[in-house]
């Protein structure tokens, strides 16, 4: 079958190739792949900035149709529609797994990264950490949902955001579209929107933003922020640049929090007189639990949210990093795993 690899001396870092998936363990199904979205932490994957992983296959944006059972799944049958997300398994007994926090578990597996992801043709995934796909739901723009979506409406629900206050959203690419709908239209909170790029500002308007800012051509945002709203009650900070991290901790009012997602090989400035004298939480997320999946997944089941996707050919796909490490993809690029029409 064909998947995407990463390969350092490759374009982009990654390679397709043919490789075949080793035979099913108990417990685990086989995945034929519909669709997979190109994720950035693809980006910082093949990149290496979690340590080297060549010859891995990417992907955790993926669904598919299950095609084959191993002994002892109970939970998926042949035929259903599933998730391929970054969380492949968690132990299930530590006091991360007990406590609805299973994406720290310490002995937790990812797809496409520390096992093989759904930038392929078929996938093998834990049944009982594969999240069925609810009727109604496009397939392709589920794809969006089992990373994107998942993690930016986890992100609001720790952000605590209250209908009516405030909430900021720095980067409004690929998560940041998300954010920005489950904002607005599951948690009915008022939303800025921040990004560099002028495009993208006017999707985020046009999806539901009531305030966008572009820092490179309007001032600092989080001074804007202060002034205009007397600062947010939280933001959640997707953009892959501290200088987004360092004005979110601005940009909040007193008790503010900062929500921490996108993941730039960098440090943040914390400002101790900033934190503690104005009591300012800043708190890492990680994508979200098979529950927080669900209820993701149902939420654009009933249309609140629309993830903007665009589906591309595979042979394609080593542009599409090269345009997502440009910033010049709307929303989210998909690969179209079913597209055997195109013999490239
Ligand atoms: O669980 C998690 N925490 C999680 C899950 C999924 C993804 C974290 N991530 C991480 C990715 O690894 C990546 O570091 O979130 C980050 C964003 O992923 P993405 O949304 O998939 O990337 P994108 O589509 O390229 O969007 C990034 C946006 O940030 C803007 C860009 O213009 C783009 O729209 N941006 C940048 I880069 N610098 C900015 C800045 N200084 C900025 N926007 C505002 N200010
Ligand atoms: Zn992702």
């Amino acid at each position: 079958m064909k998947a995407v690899v990463v390969n350092p001396k490759g374009k982009a870092n990654i390679e397709v190739i043919e490789k075949e998936l080793r035979p099913l363990k108990p417990g685990e199904a086989l995945v034929d792949v519909e669709y997979c979205g190109v994720c950035h932490t693809d980006l910082h994957v093949a990149a290496g900035d979690f340590g080297k992983v060549d010859g891995r296959i990417l992907g955790h944006e993926g669904i598919g149709i299950v095609s084959k059972v191993a002994d002892g799944v109970t939970s998926l049958k042949i035929g259903d529609r599933v998730s391929i997300a970054w969380m492949f398994q968690a132990c299930g007994r530590c006091e991360y797994c007990t406590t609805g926090r299973e994406t720290f578990c310490r002995d937790v597996q990812n797809s496409g990264y520390s096992v093989d992801g759904g930038m392929a043709e078929q996938c093998i995934v834990t049944a009982d950490y594969a999240v069925k796909v609810p009727e109604g739901l496009d397939p392709a723009q589920a794809s969006s949902i089992t990373c994107a979506g998942v993690t930016t409406y986890k992100a609001i629900k720790v952000a605590d955001i209250k209908p009516g206050q405030w909430i900021v959203i720095y980067g409004c690419g690929g998560l940041g579209n998300l954010a920005i709908q489950y904002a607005k239209h599951v948690f009915n909170a008022n939303v800025i929107a921040i990004d560099i790029n002028d495009d993208k500002l006017a999707l985020a308007k046009e999806i539901g933003a009531d305030l966008t800012i572009n820092p490179v051509t309007e001032g600092d945002a989080d001074k804007v922020i202060q002034e205009q709203v007397g600062g947010a009650h939280a933001a959640v900070v997707t953009a892959v640049s501290k200088v987004a991290f360092n004005s979110a901790v601005n940009a909040v009012r007193a008790c503010g929090k900062v929500i921490a997602v996108g993941l730039p090989s960098e440090t943040m400035d914390l400002n101790i007189p900033r934190l503690v004298l104005d009591g300012i939480e800043v708190v890492g997320s990680l994508v979200g639990t098979r529950k927080d999946l669900e209820e993701a997944f149902q939420f654009g089941a009933e249309g609140k949210v629309v993830p903007i996707v665009q589906t591309r050919c595979l042979h394609e796909v080593q542009d599409i990093f090269e345009e997502m490490e440009q910033g010049k993809i709307q929303g989210r690029m998909v690969i179209d795993f079913k597209q055997h029409a195109c013999h490239c």
